[in-house]
Order: structure tokens, then C-alpha cells, then sequence
């Protein structure tokens, strides 16, 4: 199931997707952005409970976000173009499996949105982190705002955008972005699996629901006509076996067995 600039391994419920084209320092063209789209699009339909998205051990840069020779070339009407990082930042941000967003190395502009998105980071000590719009004199979506504000303090959001200066890993965790900081490449990944080797045990129809409601309060693009979909999202949890099972389970004090259902 690889792909030109991903590859993918699962163990159990747990799905690693990973960026393999570092020679241009996983920079996304369309391709690529439709690339991680599909790879998305795969995980939810085929009984993966958790994404591990990120890029091959060792990395300097772990993404230096938009190609910019895909940026368009400011003489045309900028309406007609299609931002196709924007678009799977958008589906990285509405996918509704939990996904952790696995850094190593340097993360610039549309990248570092991307790591906005997902749900839990798990860190490099030497990783950076910088929102480089203002480096360019691009302008930026709403939602795109939106999501590094539901991840950072305003002050600090608006500090990142206007100087486009890094931010360390060990800032971005005193900050709360950073979940768990690792000192190195095998720490890297033994840390992420065991992450999402533990949210895979949990019940799922939880995850999905608890997921779609933190997005509607933090982020207003996506609140608006919500309220029913995550409605039918609670309703799907409390009226699962799932739900007969994990009550079942704590009371004959084994682990649950979680389907989905
Ligand atoms: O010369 P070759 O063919 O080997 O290619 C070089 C670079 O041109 C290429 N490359 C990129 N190509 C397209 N788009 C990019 N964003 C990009 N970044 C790099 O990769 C090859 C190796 O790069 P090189 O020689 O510069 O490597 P380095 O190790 O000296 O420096 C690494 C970086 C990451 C510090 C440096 O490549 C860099 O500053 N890249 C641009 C980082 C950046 O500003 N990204 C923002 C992109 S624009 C974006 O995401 C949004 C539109 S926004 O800014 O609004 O959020």
C-alpha cells in the first residue's frame, strides 16, 4: 500500500504512515498532499483505530511544508487556485480517528499546521517548530488560524506568525503542543507505539465522539451545522455493545474486547 512519497506499516490497530521523500524534505506538492489524503480515507474505512503520521528515523527536516514551486505565481487569480495542503490539513483535522502527529527535525509552514491538526505530538528534543506565511508575504485561511489557536496561546500563535522564527521542542512542550519529548530516534518511536498501542485499547466509538466535539468547541469554521452530526456521534457511543461490554467487563474485572460497534 506505499505510495510514491508515503509508506505504511500496521501492527494490530495501529496504522504508521511516513513521509519518504526527504530528499526534497517531505515539501508538499499536490500530489503528495492527495497522496496522504487517500492514505487517510483508507485507514478509516479498513478498521485502524490509530494514524501515526511521520517521517523516515533520522530526518533533518521532518517537513518543510508547502513546495513552494506549487504556490502559485501571483499573477493569476488566486481565487482559481486550489491551496491542496490547506485541503489535507482540512482532512487531517476532520478525520475521525484519533492521529498523532510523530516529529523528528524541522517543521515549516503548512507543515506545522498539518501538526496542529493532528491530535497528540510526540517530539524530538531537537525538533522546531515555525509558522512561516509571513516569510513569503502569503496570506492564510481562518481555519488554518483557528487551529493553531485551539493548539497555543494567542499571544503566542501571533508571535510565531509574525517573526517566523522557530520554536524549540522542549518551548512547544512547556507550551502544551508537544505531548511526550523524546531524546532520541529510538525513544522517538518506541514512545508513539506505545501511545497509540493504549488509545487503541479504548473504546472507539468514544474516541470518534469525544474527537468531533473537542473540534466543534475549538474550532469555529467547523462548529457551525454541527450539532446533529455529533449528536448521532454520542448516540452511536452510548447505544453500542461496546458500551454493554466495557460496563461488563469492569464488573468481571477483565480487560473490555472494544469492536467499533
Ligand atoms: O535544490 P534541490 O533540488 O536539491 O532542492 C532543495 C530545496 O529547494 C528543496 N526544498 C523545497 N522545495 C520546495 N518547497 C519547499 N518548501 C522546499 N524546502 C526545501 O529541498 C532541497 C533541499 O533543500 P535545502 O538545500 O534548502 O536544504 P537545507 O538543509 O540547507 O535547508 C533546509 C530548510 C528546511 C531550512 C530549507 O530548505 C528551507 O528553508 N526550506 C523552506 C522552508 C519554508 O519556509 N517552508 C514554508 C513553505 S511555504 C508554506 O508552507 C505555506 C505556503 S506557509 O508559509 O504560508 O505556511
Amino acid at each position: 500500500m506505499d505510495t510514491q512519497y508515503f509508506s505504511v506499516e500496521s501492527r494490530g490497530y495501529v496504522r504508521a504512515i511516513s513521509m519518504t521523500n526527504s530528499r526534497k524534505h517531505n515539501s508538499f506538492n499536490a500530489a503528495m498532499s492527495a497522496d496522504l489524503v487517500r492514505l487517510l480515507e483508507v485507514a478509516r474505512h479498513d478498521g485502524t483505530r490509530v494514524v501515526l503520521l511521520r517521517a523516515e528515523p533520522g530526518v533533518k527536516v521532518w517537513s518543510a511544508g508547502h513546495d513552494i514551486s506549487d504556490l502559485p505565481t501571483g499573477d493569476e487569480d488566486p481565487l482559481n487556485w486550489t491551496n491542496t495542503l490547506a485541503e489535507m490539513a482540512d482532512a487531517v483535522a476532520g478525520f475521525p480517528l484519533p492521529l498523532i502527529a510523530v516529529v523528528e527535525g524541522g517543521v515549516w509552514g503548512g507543515a506545522c499546521e498539518l501538526v496542529m491538526s493532528a491530535d497528540l505530538v510526540v517530539a524530538h528534543i531537537d525538533s522546531t517548530f515555525a509558522i512561516t506565511p509571513a516569510k513569503l508575504g502569503v496570506a492564510y485561511s481562518s481555519g488554518g488560524v483557528s487551529r493553531f489557536m485551539a493548539a497555543l496561546p494567542s499571544h503566542i500563535v501571533k508571535e510565531m506568525f509574525f517573526t517566523a522564527e522557530p520554536i524549540s521542542a522542549n518551548r512547544a512542550h512547556e507550551l502544551g503542543v508537544v505531548n511526550r519529548l523524546a531524546a532520541d530516534e529510538p525513544e522517538l518511536s518506541t514512545q508513539a507505539w506505545e501511545l497509540a498501542e493504549r488509545i487503541a485499547q479504548r473504546a472507539p466509538l468514544t474516541l470518534r465522539s469525544i474527537k468531533a466535539e473537542a473540534r466543534a468547541v475549538s474550532e469555529p469554521t467547523y462548529a457551525a451545522g454541527t450539532a446533529e452530526e455529533l449528536k448521532s456521534l454520542r448516540d452511536a457511543a452510548w447505544t453500542s455493545e461496546d458500551y454493554q461490554e466495557g460496563v461488563q467487563a469492569f464488573r468481571q474485572r477483565r480487560p473490555p474486547e472494544f469492536r467499533g460497534r
